[in-house]
């Protein structure tokens, strides 16, 4: 399958409205500009299908980026929400598979009084030979990204588009900005199972109602729930994760003993998220050829006056 090359002038032409636009970023990469209602707006970039922003339509920016993230062809961006396939982690592919680090293309976009949204996808032709080499398979990811006033819904289909099955595990790798991680609560793990890969990946059991980070973290919680609330006390707000499709998620924070390991964050940063990472990444998903798996996220805004 061979496609023509999506041009900052020719997504412009072919898919901007009053609600979206495409812009230039720094060296070859393209982002797009996407709004709803007033001030809810995300940004995206087509590297990765990465949404890098989100304000909610109070104005508040509710992910985390990097002050020194960097915007590379092939370089991951620190922060916001890249989307992890077919290898989550470490494995026979370099970290965190491929997803996050090739430029998807442009299906769609639409603009309706209810919300706004925004198509991308990726398939085996969109990679470069050393990644289509790493995993010979024939697929159809696609991303559907949602914006209302106040959800963020982010909903991944891969598709076997191959002549034989497929195996895979995938993430939301989601970091939440929070004003002080002191501040941070979330609910929803009490008494799952979780990895911890900074035990030498010990299985112990969440005893605490509210999960609060105070040191590096670097859990995988098993069989979560519909729901995982993150709190930040200090404004009174609440992100509702909502999922489906996904079994586990990672929670993650470097702290200061392992954020000097990140050249893309900014000393000190640690401070201002929480990874919270839905997906299936202890047992892989299996796929059969002309079989399609779809997960979803949706981020939603609660707010306590
Ligand atoms: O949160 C899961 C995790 O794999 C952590 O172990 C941590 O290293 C993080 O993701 C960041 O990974 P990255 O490849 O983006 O540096």
């Amino acid at each position: 399958m061979t496609f023509s090359l999506q041009t900052l002038t020719t997504l412009n032409e072919q898919f901007a409205h009053p609600h979206l636009t495409f812009v230039a970023v720094e060296g070859d990469l393209i982002k797009a500009q996407l709004r709803y209602a007033e001030r809810a707006g995300v940004e995206i970039h087509l590297q990765g299908a990465h949404v890098t922003h989100w304000q909610s339509n109070d104005g508040v920016e509710n992910l985390f980026t990097s002050s020194s993230a960097l915007y590379q062809t092939g370089v991951p961006i620190r922060g916001g929400n890249p989307i992890i396939f077919p290898q989550f982690g470490a494995g026979d592919m370099p970290q965190h598979g491929f997803a996050r680090n090739a430029r998807w293309r442009v299906l769609d976009s639409t603009s309706s009084d209810t919300d706004t949204r925004l198509v991308l996808a990726l398939t085996a032709a969109d990679l470069n030979e050393k990644q289509r080499h790493a995993w010979q398979h024939a697929f159809v990811l696609t991303l559907t990204l949602t914006l209302t006033e106040f959800t963020l819904t982010s909903e991944l289909q891969v598709q076997n588009t191959d002549v034989v099955p497929f195996a895979f595990t995938f993430g939301f790798h989601t970091y939440l900005a929070v004003s002080q991680i002191t501040s941070a609560e979330i609910s929803g793990l009490a008494y799952l199972n979780y990895m911890d890969n900074l035990l030498e990946k010990q299985i112990l059991t969440e005893q605490r109602p509210r999960v609060l980070i105070d040191r590096f973290t670097d859990r995988r919680y098993q069989q979560i729930p519909d729901e995982i609330f993150l709190t930040d006390t200090a404004t009174g707000r609440t992100v509702a994760m909502a999922t489906s499709g996904c079994q586990d998620a990672f929670v993650w924070n470097p702290w200061a003993t392992a954020e000097g390991g990140f050249k893309d964050l900014t000393p000190g940063s640690y401070q201002y998220f929480v990874c919270i990472e839905p997906g299936c990444m202890r047992k892989q998903v299996m796929l059969k050829n002309g079989e399609r798996f779809v997960a979803k996220q949706q981020l939603k805004i609660q707010l306590t006056s």
